[in-house]
């Protein structure tokens, strides 16, 4: 509105004219966007003929909104006429354009600014904005959870959420520098927790979440981040067309040449075996030697001192040498070592104890009795060993990095600040062979389901309830069935593998299974060998296999490895060595203490079990948005929209259930104060102002409107509506009416 620039002699008048619209009509019909809205809203009118080639921006619009095939339609149209974004009530569904589209520019970062949820196209800038809104308003924490799988575009859509809030939220210099920092931390935990996999050329590989804070103006004062389970067995293996993480490969493509040889690397990563088994050196859409002057600069912004940097370097440098160590084996099957060449470049490279490096990659040390024994490893468990090595040290150095970046964003001087947390974690995974990495993302997607259900569908039914409003109980699948037979206690899958990681005695991944069929063998959503399984899937499966019938599906696992990878060990003498590195960072990561303490540490699957339990605890106590995340085709490309493919993730995303719960209750509900306070000019009897109490004020103006009956519902605090397009009648309404009163200014400013 242009009126504050306006000049005197006018100024007070127009002051009080501006004051009294302000007051009178909260709301943002002159911010010079409303023919956009108008547009997007006569899409949405039903029988209107764009809505058959474009679809329509609500689900709750749908007529067959209870058909799959409908749905997955709708989302085709809007894909192939470059609408990305759909909603479902205020859950944002978002299919990867695979393409730039044009739309996050800044002439679209104001247009969202401060402007109501339904009054602009589905956008997640819009979900920013809410969350922001709601946060400064409410003064309610906030979170915005984003799910899909792989290559969906989770990571996007959060950093878009990251980018808009560093725009639109209050200004100053002081602020500036928690922006920038904000905004870099994203290119530092890419480098180091992201990698190219055959899904998506810049996979995130870890989960995150992180909170902005804010201080009571609404400007971002700080963050905190939270990363889960890093996927460290990719530092030793990669399967075809995978790679390791970017940084390997921007640091030997990047560096300078006097680092390069401070590091004893040569730049052809094919030399390096941890490095040349994907085959796929080379990433199209990646500039490695580019990216690694970002990394770099986002590490000065994030203040990492030169000597933390050159640490850095040395160890994603020593992992390297460590893949390069090669084993041979003598006539009683007993590891040597092949290259010395490689142990003494990691041993100089992180500073440790060259000979208990080699000791450890060969031989494991037992005590008996208070005396030590020696025994030799094979070639296997040598390899083994190193690899244990080589994940130990980049995990412990990528959760420090994270842990730098909390002390970067940390906030010293408010305490009083509200949040408002995102989280982008890995989509549920189902691939031919599944092994205990899924099994941890799986178990982290039934339960971020099952705080979509609780928050969702059970708040919008508990919703009504509360309200006093008549609701048939719709009946939906609660996946706590699921989430209790992984983790309780003590017959939950993670329990049963605890406790055989700890059995005396030869445990094994196959006596593991064993047991596994024994506890739980009944269980509706276990199936295993010796279940009631019928015969056909008993045949689908191999012996070492079980099966879960997650939410979103049956997954086949396979144990093997998986009482390794939940036992997460290091050889002592291994861990000793490291102990004893004067490198900063793997001195802070291994502390002697680990070596002397008598507690066993807790196992890979219960760490994760309690990040997850706490991950839980910070969501539910925020107010949450929704992104879900659909990716259109396997091949990455613009053109393609796979109807097999996102009917599959429609399925799991629990969208149906979703619209079917949205469907079934109303659209939209607000409190009756604030509904009055915005279309309150639309009735004679509530304009200016209305004395009574703000619900009969609502009902004299729905009354007014000529609402029919059955399109709204008045509830002990809030109208609910049950169709948008009644609302667009009362927004066009108040539009119509905003232009009569704009013409009343210009005629007060005229006469003056
Ligand atoms: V993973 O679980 O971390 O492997 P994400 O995070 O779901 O996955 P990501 O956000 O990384 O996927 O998106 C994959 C790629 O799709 C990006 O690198 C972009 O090239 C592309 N993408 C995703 N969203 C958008 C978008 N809104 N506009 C344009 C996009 N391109
Ligand atoms: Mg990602």
């Amino acid at each position: 509105m242009e009126l504050r620039g306006t000049k005197a002699p006018m100024y007070v008048n127009i002051l009080k004219l501006d004051t009294f619209l302000c007051k009178h009509l909260k709301g943002d019909s002159f911010n010079g966007l409303w023919p956009l809205a108008r547009n997007w809203k006569e899409k949405m009118d039903v029988g209107l003929p764009s809505r058959d080639r474009t679809g329509v921006p609500d689900f709750v619009l749908l007529e067959d909104y209870k058909s799959t095939s409908a749905f997955v339609e709708n989302l085709k149209k809007r894909f192939t006429s470059n609408l990305i974004y759909t909603y479902i009530g205020e859950v944002l569904i978002s299919v990867n354009p695979y393409k730039q589209l044009g739309i996050y520019t800044s002439k679209y970062l104001a247009l969202y600014r401060n402007v109501n949820f339904y009054e602009l196209p589905p956008h997640v800038f819009a979900i920013a904005d809410q969350a922001y809104r709601s946060m400064r308003t409410e003064g309610r924490d906030q979170c915005v959870l984003i799910s899909g799988e792989s290559g969906a575009g989770k990571t996007e859509a959060s950093k878009k959420i990251l980018q808009y809030i560093a725009a639109n939220s209050t200004h100053s210099k002081e602020i500036e520098s928690v922006k920038t920092r904000l905004l870099n931390s994203n290119p530092i935990l890419e480098s180091f927790g992201n990698a190219k996999t055959n899904r998506n050329d810049n996979s995130s590989r870890f989960g995150k979440y992180m909170d902005i804070q804010f201080n009571y103006k609404g400007a971002p004062i700080g963050g905190q981040i939270i990363n889960f389970l890093l996927e460290k067995s990719r530092v030793c293996t990669q399967a075809r067309g995978n790679r390791n993480f970017h940084i390997f490969y921007q640091l030997l493509k990047g560096c300078d040449k006097e680092l390069l040889k401070k590091l004893k690397l040569s730049r052809d990563t094919d030399s390096f075996f941890y490095l040349n088994q994907g085959q796929c050196p080379e990433v199209e859409s990646l500039d490695d030697e580019e990216e690694y002057k970002n990394t770099r600069d986002a590490l000065n912004v994030c203040d990492f001192s030169e000597r933390e940097q050159e640490c850095l370097w040395t160890i994603v440098s020593a992992t390297l040498h460590l893949g390069n160590i090669g084993f041979k084996q003598d006539e009683q099957k007993h590891a040597k070592i092949k290259d010395d060449k490689h142990v003494a470049a990691v041993a100089a490279l992180l500073e440790c104890p060259e000979d208990m490096l080699r000791h450890g990659l060969v031989n494991r040390v037992i005590h008996v009795d208070g005396d030590e024994v020696v025994k030799p490893f094979n070639k296997e468990r040598a390899i083994y060993a190193r690899d244990g090595v080589a994940k130990g040290i980049y995990d412990r150095m990528f959760t420090w990095i994270v842990q730098k970046l909390n002390k970067s964003l940390t906030n010293e001087h408010e305490e009083n600040m509200s949040v408002i947390g995102l989280l982008d974690i890995y989509g549920f995974e189902i691939f031919e062979y599944n092994s205990f990495e899924q099994f941890c993302i799986n178990y982290c997607n039934e339960k971020l389901q099952q705080i979509f259900i609780q928050l969702t569908l059970k708040s919008e039914q508990d919703e009504y309830m509360n309200e006093g409003i008549e609701w048939e109980p719709i009946r939906y699948f609660n996946n706590k069935v699921i989430c209790d037979l992984i983790e309780s206690k003590p017959v939950g899958i993670i329990s049963i593998m605890d406790e055989e990681c700890l059995r005396p005695g030869e445990p094994t991944d196959e006596t593991f299974l064993d047991k596994m069929s024994h506890t739980i063998g009944t269980h509706p959503h276990y199936i295993g060998h010796t279940s009631k399984a019928d015969y056909y899937t008993r045949k689908t499966m191999r012996r070492d296999q079980f099966r879960l019938l997650h939410y979103a599906g049956e997954v086949t696992y396979s144990v093997k490895g998986f009482l390794d990878k939940n036992n997460d060990q290091l050889n002592r003498t291994l861990k000793e060595a490291l102990t004893k590195s004067k490198n900063l960072i793997i001195s802070q990561c291994f502390k002697p203490e680990e070596i002397t303490s008598k507690k066993r540490p807790e196992t890979a699957a219960t760490q994760f079990k309690t990040s997850l339990a706490n991950l839980m605890e910070i969501l539910l106590d925020k107010q949450p948005s929704y992104v879900r995340c659909v990716k259109p085709n396997e091949e990455k490309s613009s053109k393609t929209f796979d109807e097999r493919l996102v009917r599959h993730q429609v399925k799991y995303l629990g969208l149906m259930e979703n619209l079917r719960v949205r469907r079934a209750g109303f659209a939209y509900r607000r409190p009756y104060k604030a509904f009055l306070a915005r279309y309150k000019c639309l009735c004679p009897s509530t304009w200016p102002s209305y004395a009574g109490v703000a619900r009969d004020g609502v009902h004299l103006l729905i009354k007014h409107l000529e609402w029919d009956e059955d399109d709204y519902r008045l509830g002990k605090t809030k109208l609910f509506i049950r169709w948008p397009k009644t609302l667009f009648a009362a927004e066009d309404a108040l539009h119509s009416k905003k232009n009569d009163l704009a013409i009343v200014i210009q005629s007060h400013i005229r006469a003056y």
